[in-house]
């Protein structure tokens, strides 16, 4: 499916809000993989489909973690993790999707995970810092998306978002920490010692 004929298909699943949030997401994912050299094709998929499944109903989402046997440890953590998983569920079975990295950035646009791929990245930065976000520190983020590597990049708003779950005393779902450790590892192995 073509873009138009997919922000068609989402708009009717979100309310206004969340909809301009998803334009704001794929122009931002399209201009990251330019800068990055990964497919601006795939980021705008994936962007388009990252958020189809936030409104879906709860007991539906759960159903079909349970049916998939996706992980189990999704149910024991907020419902709010559950519309990746399920939204690339949607994104395979209701919109066509075969490509595993597109799926698997839409998969994981809310945690990230160990051994993310550079379109998984860039999908969940594009989340993290298009132009109708706004939180404290949203335009140090925007800046450094001008300056750093992705590695770099990933790096800095992993660091943020998990900062902010802790300041609240919020649970973290593994696979956030798996995809900090993972990494700041990776980029201690390019240190020379
Ligand atoms: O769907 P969006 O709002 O665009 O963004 P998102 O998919 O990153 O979801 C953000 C929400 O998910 C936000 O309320 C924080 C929450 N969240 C993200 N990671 C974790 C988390 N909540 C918990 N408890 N644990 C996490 O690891
Ligand atoms: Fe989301
Ligand atoms: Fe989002």
């Amino acid at each position: 499916m073509e873009r138009d004929e997919l922000l068609a298909a989402i708009k009717d699943r979100m309310p206004e809000k969340r909809y301009i949030h998803t334009i704001g997401v794929t122009d931002t994912a399209i201009k990251l993989a330019k800068q990055f050299g990964e497919d601006p094709k795939k980021a705008e998929v994936a962007a388009i489909l990252h958020d189809s499944c936030k409104y879906a109903d709860r007991n539906w989402m759960k159903q079909i973690i349970i049916e998939q046997q996706m992980d189990p440890t999704l149910l024991q953590y907020h419902h709010e993790l559950w519309h990746g998983p399920v939204g690339a569920y949607i994104a395979k079975t209701k919109f066509n999707v075969t490509d595993e990295d597109v799926l698997n950035a839409i998969r994981f646009h809310t945690t990230g995970r160990i051994g993310q791929s550079n379109l998984e990245k860039i999908v969940y930065i594009a989340d993290m810092i298009e132009p109708n976000r706004k939180f404290p520190g949203v335009d140090d983020l925007r800046k450094a998306s001008e300056e750093l590597t992705l590695h770099d990049l990933m790096i800095k708003c992993i660091t943020h978002s998990i900062s902010f779950l802790i300041n609240k005393y919020q649970p973290i779902f593994p696979d956030s920490f798996e995809c900090y450790n993972d990494l700041l590892l990776q980029k201690k192995g390019q240190v020379k010692e």
